[in-house]
């Protein structure tokens, strides 16, 4: 017999939040915390999440009324929560006046983001818009039938200003340095290619604060929805997995209100960029490191990589002496705690995030992970040998073949001009990715070759052992 599915039971809080993004990362962050803090000081936040591409979400969710449950997964068992504080889920393309229209709602406050890197339509080499990103070319020539995040948020925008509406709040939660003060910029960027008049309200009145999101959410395997249906007897679409551990700083500045999150734990203090950098670099920037050489050494998960003592070795001297040196102390945190804990949360064997969807996007994820780090510590006199050697990994895995001469799925949106440069030179000379100022420098060039020659002669596993016993 089919199990029956969840379902919606009470009444869902009114709408105040749009969503864009509701993949795992949402529904195992965002969506949690806001539920919490509902139940714990109630308030109109429930959240209309819209999808910008893909009606996937929308077909999980819909038939549940928006709930879903969110797992963490414990060496222990599972522990199973039903989040009900999404209200609606809308497919962009399908009806892209039906979001515009819940944009220019009065009763929505905060428009918040999990759109990934390259959703934000940004050019690092310039800090602004990138106009030839094809969805940001195609809303600035239909600035009224908008496909993106940002063009949409623009068009929201311009029909607040023209009904004397106050604007939302734009919340970014992506993994980028200063999401807040970025998406201002690609936002007014954009605007300004629209209209003055709207670029100037937005300057004016749209705040964008920034954030810090935390949280291990593998991607969904049908072997987790099958054990929480042993577990709970109902069958959840839309279930995610997640690691025990979250964390959430947020910048405060809502003029128009907000959820009451610390009541969730999330922390609301005045300047986030500290926390962010610290979680960028220790966190995000060893999971790239550790899921380019993992991959290469045929390890599927960074559990199973990290369980290799050398590569776990090679993950701590990165932090110790390569990472952290570049890491300002953000206020009340512990450097070589927060990373003694994230090796912990690395080795969970419970949490099977695996080293290829890590890997995805890479020319999106390299300049904050990894790239600046190594510009600041050679500013300090140092060559980032272990950093180095993780920019060659990626260089050998956007190569598309791995160390067996098998192919390697690359995903990412330069996937073919990655692969088509073919060498180390080639791929240096990508300024979308590697800046001028880095690239002139002997020591990066030299190091990334070097390790890169050591990849093709020795694999990731003998190349990683040498780097931990020198
Ligand atoms: C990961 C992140 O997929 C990735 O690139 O590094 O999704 C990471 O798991 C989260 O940022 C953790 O908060």
């Amino acid at each position: 017999m089919k199990p029956p599915r969840l379902t919606r039971t009470g009444d869902a809080a009114p709408p105040g939040i749009v969503h864009f993004g509701p993949g795992a990362f949402f529904r195992a962050h965002l969506a949690p915390y806001t539920d919490e803090a509902l139940q714990a000081a109630g308030g109109d936040w429930g959240i209309v999440a819209v999808s910008l591409k893909s009606p996937t979400a929308r077909d999980q969710l819909a038939p549940q009324g928006g709930v879903y449950t969110s797992v963490a997964l414990a060496a222990d068992g599972m522990a199973p929560k039903v989040i009900s504080a999404i209200t609606d889920v809308l497919v962009a393309p399908e009806d892209p006046d039906a979001v515009i229209d819940v944009l220019a709602d009065p009763a929505i406050r905060i428009v918040s983001l999990t759109i990934t890197e390259k959703g934000y339509g940004y050019d690092p080499a310039t800090g602004g818009l990138d106009p030839a990103h094809p969805d940001i070319a195609h809303d600035l020539s239909n600035p009224n039938f908008p496909t993106s995040a940002i063009g949409f948020i623009v068009a929201g925008l311009e029909v607040r200003r023209q009904s004397d509406t106050p604007p939302f709040a734009v919340l970014s939660c992506d993994n980028l340095p200063s999401n807040g003060a970025l998406t201002r910029a690609v936002t007014l960027d954009f605007a300004r290619r629209v209209s003055p008049d709207i670029a100037d309200w937005i300057a004016a009145e749209v705040s964008f604060p920034s954030t810090m999101v935390d949280r291990i959410t593998p991607a969904t395997t049908d072997a987790n929805r099958a054990a929480l249906v042993d577990l709970t007897g109902t069958m959840d679409s839309a279930a995610v997995f997640h690691e025990p551990f979250r964390q959430w700083v947020i910048e405060d500045d809502f003029p128009t209100g907000r959820p009451e999150w610390e009541a969730a734990g999330a922390q609301l203090v005045r300047n986030v960029e500290a926390h962010e950098l610290m979680k960028l670099r220790c966190l995000n920037g060893t999971h790239s490191a550790l899921a380019y050489l993992g991959y290469l050494a045929g390890y599927e998960t960074i559990a199973d990589t990290v369980a290799n003592p050398n590569f776990a070795r090679f993950c701590e001297v990165l932090w110790r002496e390569e990472i952290t040196p570049t890491v300002p102390k953000p206020e009340g945190e512990d450097l070589s705690a927060y990373c003694a804990t994230l090796m912990r949360r690395y080795r969970d064997p419970a949490i099977r995030h695996r080293t290829w969807q890590i890997a995805m996007d890479g020319s999106q994820k390299l300049p904050q992970r990894l790239l600046g780090t190594i510009a600041d510590t050679l500013a300090m006199g140092r060559v980032p040998h272990g950093l180095c050697l993780a920019v060659a990994g990626w260089m050998r895995y956007v190569g598309a073949v791995d160390e067996d001469g098998q192919p390697i799925d690359v995903r990412d949106p330069m996937a073919e001009r990655l692969q088509a440069a073919g060498t180390v030179e080639a791929l240096l000379a990508i300024r979308e990715i590697f800046s001028e100022n880095l690239v002139v420098q002997s020591d990066f060039r030299d190091g990334v070759r070097a390790a890169y020659r050591a990849l093709e002669r020795d694999g990731a596993r003998a190349t990683v052992r040498a780097f931990v016993a020198a």
